[in-house]
């Protein structure tokens, strides 16, 4: 089924806003490729992977959510009578996109974390595998949950189960992911410089505040009376928004700094 906000009609301000935040994300992965890409000489090669990794993040995201912003431009147009921007005919928007950005993106950033906490060789591989995996099944399970949303809104007929149940799948395998990097950061923190425990702190806290606002936004459709609510469908979007962001910009640039702040002490 398709995402629930192809069942809304849309106040000229709240399709607006979604649009400029499309536009606003794309800006911003594009603007950060260029730091990462410009700050990379700065860093021992040790380091270099985690610049690497934001490029491969940046590039991923600016493709997912440009797709994104395409199809929300198409799938709504505005209607005079109504004064309403409402659904195209034989249109769809469809969030299936961030999935398959995650999908990339969630693997590569506890990938990125890992290599910054300095793990190396036996403790590195038995770790980062764990994590992936983890990282990859909890978006398959959320991916096909999703395709439940009209129905946990009651907006055609049919069991909602299916929302929750990989749902709630997708909730317990990210908190035996969270469990496992919660592990790591005690384990890899003391091997940092001093100098860089604060910038790693902070990631870790990032990750973990933004990363449950992706699941809370998943449970939107689910809120009572979603069904008939489109404010709720500009709310979603910006929490995408704000935690595509912090999770993916902001977290790279805390852990580049990271590895600027150890490379300097490398070489001293
Ligand atoms: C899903 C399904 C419902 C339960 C949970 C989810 C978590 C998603 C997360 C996504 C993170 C994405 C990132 C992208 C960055 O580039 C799959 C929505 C918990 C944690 C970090």
């Amino acid at each position: 089924m398709e995402n629930y906000e192809n069942f809304m009609s849309f106040g000229y301000w709240q399709y607006e806003v979604i649009r400029h935040a499309f536009g606003f994300t794309v800006a911003v992965f594009a603007a950060s490729l260029v730091y990462f890409a410009m700050t990379v000489g700065q860093a021992t090669a040790k380091y270099r992977m985690t610049f690497a990794i934001s490029a491969v993040v940046m590039v991923s995201a600016t493709f997912e959510i440009f797709q994104l912003w395409n199809m929300w431009d198409k799938a709504f147009i505005w209607d005079e009578t109504q004064r309403l921007m409402v659904r195209a005919e034989g249109e769809v928007f469809s969030n299936g996109y961030r999935y398959a950005n995650w999908l990339i993106d969630v693997p590569m950033l506890l990938t990125q974390f890992l290599i910054v906490l300095q793990f190396t060789g036996r403790d590195l591989f038995s770790r980062w595998w764990k994590l992936t995996t983890a990282g990859a099944v909890m978006i398959i399970l959320g991916y096909i949950g999703q395709y439940y949303e009209p129905q946990v809104a009651d907006l055609v007929d049919g069991s909602a189960a299916p929302f929750w149940i990989w749902g709630g799948l997708s909730w317990l395998v990210f908190f035996v992911l969270l469990g496992m990097a919660n592990n790591a950061v005690k384990a890899g923190l003391p091997q940092l410089h001093e100098e860089s425990r604060g910038a790693m702190r902070n990631a870790w806290k990032l990750l973990v505040i933004t990363w449950f606002i992706y699941g809370f936004a998943y449970m939107v459709p689910a809120v009572p009376g979603a069904a008939d609510n489109d404010t709720l469908v500009v709310i979603r979007q910006l929490m995408f928004t704000f935690s595509d962001v912090v999770s993916k910009t902001v977290f790279g640039v805390l852990l580049a700094n990271v590895a600027l702040i150890q490379s300097r002490h490398d070489t001293e």
